[in-house]
């Protein structure tokens, strides 16, 4: 089999956007190959898939080239057989599940630019990543006040949600990086255990590529 017939996810494993395309290619069965990006500073956009962007994930399939993790998870549902109920973004119609999924996202983006910059060598002082910080603080703080309400006004005949896989990979990423301590999450620790317990999320711990 050819590459192009097998989709290939280009990203890392240590990148919390990348493991929500891996997580659901393993929730949807669909066989595909994994390739990492050495090195997040390249400003090639050849080591991205061709994404200029300079961002992962992308997906490589048949059809093409998949920029971002909603497109690359809705790629991989489209070519799974049976495919399972899933809720994505836009059957978010209430303002708590649709500012739940918003922040959710937003706190993932927040954390890549603190992770970056830090990592870029700029530290974590200065005035932009202070208030980067605050921000990512009130977002967790929203989010855990809302996720036991949030979660419970999902569609229960789901097979999975976007907003679950989102907010999983944001929690675990958190604790992973030590990017803020998440013990005061208790709601979002506890959905994170039960989340946890799905073989598609225990087969996509975070660990970093060699
Ligand atoms: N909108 C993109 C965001 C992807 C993203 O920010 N990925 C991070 C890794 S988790 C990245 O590529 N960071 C590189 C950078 O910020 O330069 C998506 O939803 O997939």
């Amino acid at each position: 089999m050819s590459t192009l017939d097998k989709p290939v996810i280009i990203g890392r494993s240590s990148s919390h956007f990348t493991r929500i395309a891996r997580l659901f290619a393993a929730e949807l069965h669909v066989d595909h190959s994994f390739q990492a990006v050495r090195d997040l500073l390249s400003k090639d956009p050849a080591d991205y898939g061709g994404n200029p962007a300079l961002r992962i994930p992308v997906l490589k399939t048949s059809r093409g080239v998949w920029f971002g993790a909603l497109n690359a998870s809705r790629e991989l549902w489209r070519q799974s057989n049976p495919r399972p109920r899933v809720v994505w973004p836009e059957a978010l119609d209430v303002p708590l599940l649709a500012n739940m999924q918003e922040l959710t996202l937003q706190a993932m983006a927040t954390e890549v630019t603190l992770v970056m910059e830090k990592m870029a060598g700029a530290g974590e002082g200065t005035p932009h990543a202070l208030k980067l910080r605050e921000s990512l603080l009130n977002m967790m703080a929203w989010l855990e006040e809302n996720a036991s309400a949030a979660l419970a006004t999902l569609p229960p005949e789901r097979d999975l949600s976007y907003l679950e896989v989102t907010l999983f990979c944001l929690v675990t990423h958190l604790e992973f990086r030590d990017v803020l301590p998440t013990a005061p999450y208790q709601t979002l620790n506890r959905f994170c255990q039960q989340f946890a317990k799905r073989p598609s999320a225990s087969g996509t711990d975070f660990r970093f590529d060699t």
